[in-house]
């Protein structure tokens, strides 16, 4: 087993248990051996988490376990990552562009998006965070009203995918398409489904998220 693995391994059963001590610990010490918060973040709690989902497709774990185990990775993220990530902010002092994100109707996870919100302004990006479970509709009048340069969707329920190919229609419809360059991303999503959605980007990871967004900007 590779060291990520180990501690992959150890961390799930720490959030499956509810075990918010010994997550944190992990966390800790980890970042204390040198690893960069979101290192920890992608390398150890994202594939944590596709593992309690496997467990649960497969059965082997139930909703109530599932919500632990969410609720465990939102306090090692408020109490470690997060002000770590804050901490290693780049302090670019110009705003690079403002991005709206929000996960999309119908949708309540936010453990992704909201790492890729805390990305993107520690690298310099506005950010109005909508939060979940948002209509395409008040995606499009957001987007209008706070003058965003960029709209960031995320959605995790495969069910959920066509609201995020409506918010494209909408900004069609009214004949604004061109002036919002449209990024997803979350587990439902792939190159693929961007392209055929018609968006025009799509974030594979918080940090690639930023990337992106810089790129569809000019700012690479
Ligand atoms: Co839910 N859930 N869940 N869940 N959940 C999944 C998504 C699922 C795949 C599990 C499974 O069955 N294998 C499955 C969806 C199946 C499908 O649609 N194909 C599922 C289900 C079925 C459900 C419920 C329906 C269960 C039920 O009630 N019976 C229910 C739905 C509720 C709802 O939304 N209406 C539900 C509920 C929940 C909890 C509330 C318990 C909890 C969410 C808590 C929360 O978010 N606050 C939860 C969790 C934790 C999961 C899993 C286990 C983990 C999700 C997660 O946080 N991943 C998940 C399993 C899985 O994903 N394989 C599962 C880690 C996170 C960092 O990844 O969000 O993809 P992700 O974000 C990444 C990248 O994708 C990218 O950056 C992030 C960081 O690297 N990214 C972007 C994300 N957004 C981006 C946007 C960008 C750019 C990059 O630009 C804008």
């Amino acid at each position: 087993m590779s060291d990520w693995e180990t501690k992959q391994s150890e961390f799930t059963k720490n959030i499956l248990a509810g075990d918010e001590e010994a997550a944190i610990a992990l966390a800790r010490n980890s970042l204390g051996e040198g690893t960069t918060p979101v290192e920890f973040f992608e390398n150890c709690i994202s594939p944590a988490l596709q593992d309690i989902g496997k467990r649960f497709e497969t059965l082997d774990i139930f909703l109530p376990e599932m919500v632990t185990a969410a609720d465990t990775v939102e306090k090692v993220n408020s109490e470690v990552i997060n002000p770590a990530v804050a901490e290693a902010n780049t302090g670019e002092s110009m705003s690079l562009g403002k991005v709206l994100l929000a996960t999309v109707q119908g949708d309540l996870h936010d453990i992704g998006k909201n790492m890729v919100a805390l990305m993107l302004k520690v690298n310099g990006f506005e950010v109005v965070d909508l939060g979940t479970n948002v209509a395409p509709a008040d995606i499009v009048a957001r987007a209008e009203q706070e003058n965003v340069d960029i709209i960031g969707m995320s959605a995790l329920l495969t069910t959920c995918l066509p609201y995020m190919k409506d918010v494209c229609d909408f900004l069609e419809g009214k004949g604004i398409r061109q002036n919002y360059p449209v990024i997803i991303g979350g587990a439902a999503t792939h190159p693929e489904i961007a392209e055929e959605m018609g968006a025009n980007a799509h974030g594979g990871s918080a940090a690639e998220g930023v990337e992106k967004c810089k790129m569809l900007l000019g700012k690479l």
